[in-house]
């Protein structure tokens, strides 16, 4: 039973809709108690006779009971939801993937920074990170392994945007923090459950092309997530074609398949490709 709520892809969406299920049925036992109690007082207490009723007030152990047992249900609620944000929010020391998101007016930039402790790193260049980034005509594109912790460092570059995928049920606002970092760059971690391709927006208003400033998250299996990373760095550090050629090289489609440059509707679900910047 989900009551409305949208299906998610990561094991935290799986831990959300299971609080929210359970604040559900939390929600019916009160109100079939509640309405249990009016229908049981009209049918009990109707009237009878023109007989005055005997008058009662000032019952004390009610109210008391029902003072208090509010307190336990919020209580409960309350606790409840401070555990699954806690597990929202967890970071691990060592992740399985670590990823860095840079988002610039108005696209983004992914660089596989760790994989399981191990820095990736071009060949070529040993101290560039593995990366691709978006442009005018290719949506950017973030490929993660299934079942495993993903890391997300997220870093602006200019103003504040923020890194959303609808169906991770999940976004964090990109801080820019300046030169002098007077605080850390977001973090957060998800889990990947279900394979498959999901549109990632920008949620947050950050100038003239903001509702173009699409991307698009790959869950694959770990298998082709590690073809990924090797044809990354075969295409090479200065390739412009590098995120296409690579994603075709470990056997995925060369360009993002749930949206469009310059076309932010979301039920296009043609592939989008450099040869067709506009869309249609
Ligand atoms: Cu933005």
């Amino acid at each position: 039973m989900r009551w409305g709520w949208p299906s998610g892809v990561t094991k935290q969406a799986e831990e959300m809709r299971v609080l929210w299920t359970w604040a559900g049925v939390a929600a019916l036992a009160v109100g079939a108690l509640v309405w249990g109690l009016i229908f049981w007082c009209c049918i009990r207490y109707r009237k009878k006779s023109d007989v005055l009723p005997r008058q009662t007030k000032y019952n004390l152990p009610i109210e008391i009971v029902y003072s208090i047992a509010p307190f336990f249900v919020i209580a409960g609620l309350f606790y409840r939801t401070a555990v699954v944000e806690n597990n929202v929010n967890h970071l691990s020391k060592n992740p399985d993937v670590l990823i860095r998101v840079d988002a610039f007016k108005w696209n983004w930039q992914f660089e596989y920074l760790e994989d399981h402790g191990k820095k990736t790193v071009y060949a070529a260049d040993k101290s560039t990170a593995l990366s691709t980034v978006g442009s005018d005509n290719e949506i950017p594109v973030l490929v993660v392994p299934v079942h495993q912790s993903v890391q997300i460092i997220e870093h602006s570059e200019d103003v504040v945007h923020s890194f959303w995928v609808p169906e991770f049920l999940f976004k964090r606002d990109v801080i820019p923090y300046g030169p002098d970092h007077t605080s850390e760059d977001n973090r957060f971690q998800f889990e990947a459950v279900t394979e498959g391709s999901y549109v990632g927006r920008c949620a947050e208003l950050c100038g003239t092309y903001h509702s173009q400033m699409n991307f698009e998250v790959r869950v694959v299996s770990a298998d082709t997530y590690q073809k990924y990373l090797v044809a990354l760095n075969k295409a090479g550090e200065d390739n412009p074609a590098r995120q296409s050629e690579a994603l075709q090289a470990a056997g995925m489609a060369p360009y993002a398949t749930t949206t469009h440059p310059f076309n932010t509707d979301r039920t296009a679900r043609a592939p989008s490709s450099a040869q067709n910047p506009t869309g249609d």
